[in-house]
């Protein structure tokens, strides 16, 4: 065999098993929830990205979505890349050897690889999306890979045989006719396994979370309690986790005295508490709807950690979600009688997008320490760090006061006749754990402020509904803002030192023009 036909017979193979392997992945992941690199890749490499450069990054290929979408498909180029020179790498050693052992190519292209890949995406191996415990996820997810690198290995190996075999046999002579026929009926099977995987990857976007990624609710439908079918929504996930509950469990591990696991039913035994609490983003900006209000029903997490024992050396809590999210809060937080393991929703079991079957509620942190699909409650020291804030969110995950005008529409314009009649205007105003005692609105960019009225008050973990009636005497251009003070009586303000990574802070402001 020549050796440009080695590299050249190699490359095809190896491209076609790279086709293979990844859509056994794919299908892996449609049929059994089974996490492959597609899709946990990206989550092991962002948290090496700190925040700034992951939101510059963001920006530039136009936002969350593409990002993840830039991800996956780099992900699979990789791979189809990566096939492809391993599959050289194998014809130029077979052309030495001329026979490949299976101990061989199933050493060099199955197990060295499912190392590798176990070393580098180790933390994020327990991922499982219908909801399999940690410990057995992962070992679901090595099995997933191997199961792709021995169909990546067998491809390979009987794919370049199929391209380079000698087939016809004359006088001891070995005749080996030209391979484009054969690599065309390479091709040609190549394009099937690829349109299957097109398909899979079709079913798959559909249930993708780049329709409802970033899902905001502000404006002129903003209610006290927001609609589950409303809630803002931010995910980590390309898909997220649909979880089957008789496979789920929650566990408490960690620094403790005794290892608990719950089953669904267990949890929904225990004694229940129904708590509104409202949610918000520390994305979210100034004028921006990632920020909602639920009744939540679930049980305290102390009841959980007391059933426990935590042991000496405790100072934090550890929370994963079955998507391999992480976050932490102190563990003196998580035993206030506010911080929940929830089930319900408005009366409803969680919606998948929000957390089926569990999540924590712990009010005055950002959403993010709300972690969703729970899975385990890990007990930890204080050294223990969670997703974004290995990425470098933070310090500060409490949400400072915040307000924000829902109406009228920013840049609005009004005929005097009309506005003389009163302008409606309305707005929320959120205080973290603290409540809100009043809210004032300015008609003049803060010169001089005037009290709204407190529709809904809320409670000091919800936000509050308020309403002006202002009626503007003359034509002019108007810069409303508005400000909150909190249940402790601290006024909502700009905090420069704060840093973006601890969220933000400051004044909503829109322009309302009324004219003659
Ligand atoms: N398991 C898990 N929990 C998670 C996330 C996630 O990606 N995975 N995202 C967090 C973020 S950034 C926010 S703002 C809230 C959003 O909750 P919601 O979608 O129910 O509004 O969930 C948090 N909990
Ligand atoms: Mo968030």
């Amino acid at each position: 065999m020549t050796r440009g036909r080695a590299i050249g017979a190699g490359l095809l193979a190896g491209f076609m098993a790279g086709l293979v392997m990844t859509v056994v992945m794919l299908l892996l992941a449609w049929l059994f929830g089974v996490a492959t690199p597609l899709a946990i890749f990206g989550d092991r490499l962002s948290v090496f990205i700190p925040a700034d450069q992951f939101l510059s990054l963001m920006g530039r290929v136009g936002g969350y979505n593409r990002m993840k979408q830039l991800g996956v498909g780099s992900v699979i180029a990789g791979q189809l890349l990566v096939g492809a020179f391993g599959g050289m790498l194998h014809g130029l050693v077979v052309r030495r050897r001329s026979k490949t052992a299976f101990r061989f190519t199933g050493g060099v292209f199955i197990l060295l690889p499912l190392a590798a890949v176990a070393i580098f995406l180790w933390p994020v191996l327990g991922t499982h999306y219908r909801g399999l415990p940690i410990d057995r996820a992962t070992a679901v997810t090595l099995l997933g890979l191997a199961v792709a690198f021995f169909f990546f290995e067998r491809t390979l190996v009987l794919t370049f045989r199929f391209l380079t075999r000698p087939h016809v046999q004359l006088n001891d002579q070995e005749f080996s006719p030209p391979m484009g026929r054969r690599a065309l009926i390479v091709g040609g099977l190549g394009l099937l396994v690829a349109g299957g995987g097109a398909e899979i990857l079709r079913r798959l976007y559909r249930v993708a979370t780049f329709s409802y990624d970033g899902t905001q609710y502000k404006g002129r439908v903003v209610q006290p309690i927001t609609p589950n079918d409303q809630f803002y929504c931010v995910t980590k996930n390309v898909v997220d986790p649909q979880v089957n509950a008789s496979l789920w469990r929650l566990e408490v591990t960690g620094l403790i005295q005794t290892r608990q696991t719950y089953r669904l039913d267990r949890l929904k035994a225990l004694p229940a508490t129904t708590q509104e609490t409202t949610l918000m983003c520390i994305s979210n900006g100034l004028d921006a709807g990632l920020m909602s209000n639920a009744v939540w029903k679930g049980v305290t997490m102390s009841t959980l950690l007391n059933a426990a024992t935590p042991l000496p050396g405790a100072a934090k809590v550890r929370l994963h979600g079955v998507d391999n999210y992480t976050d932490t809060f102190p563990l003196e937080k998580a035993m206030d009688p506010t911080t929940l393991v929830v089930y319900e929703m408005n009366g409803e079991p969680l919606p998948h997008r929000h957390g089926f079957p569990a999540r924590v509620i712990v009010p005055g942190y950002f959403g993010e320490k709300h972690v969703k699909w729970i899975t385990r409650i890990e007990v930890a020291d204080a050294s223990a760090v969670g997703f974004y804030e290995k990425q470098g969110w933070g310090p500060d995950f409490m949400v400072p006061t915040r307000s924000r005008i829902d109406q009228p529409d920013h840049d609005s314009t009004f005929k005097s006749a009309v506005a003389a009649n009163g302008i409606a205007v309305r707005g929320v105003a959120f205080g973290g754990d603290r409540g809100i005692s009043r809210v004032e609105i300015s008609v003049d960019d803060g010169a001089t402020w005037q009290e709204a009225k407190l529709d809904y008050p809320g409670t000091k973990l919800t936000w509050a509904l308020w309403s002006y009636d202002w009626r503007p005497a003359t034509p002019d251009d108007y810069t409303l803002v508005v400000r909150a003070t909190d249940g402790e009586g601290e006024v909502q303000e700009l905090d420069e030192d704060r840093p973006f990574k601890s969220g933000t802070t400051g004044f909503h402001k829109i322009v309302v023009h009324v004219t003659a």
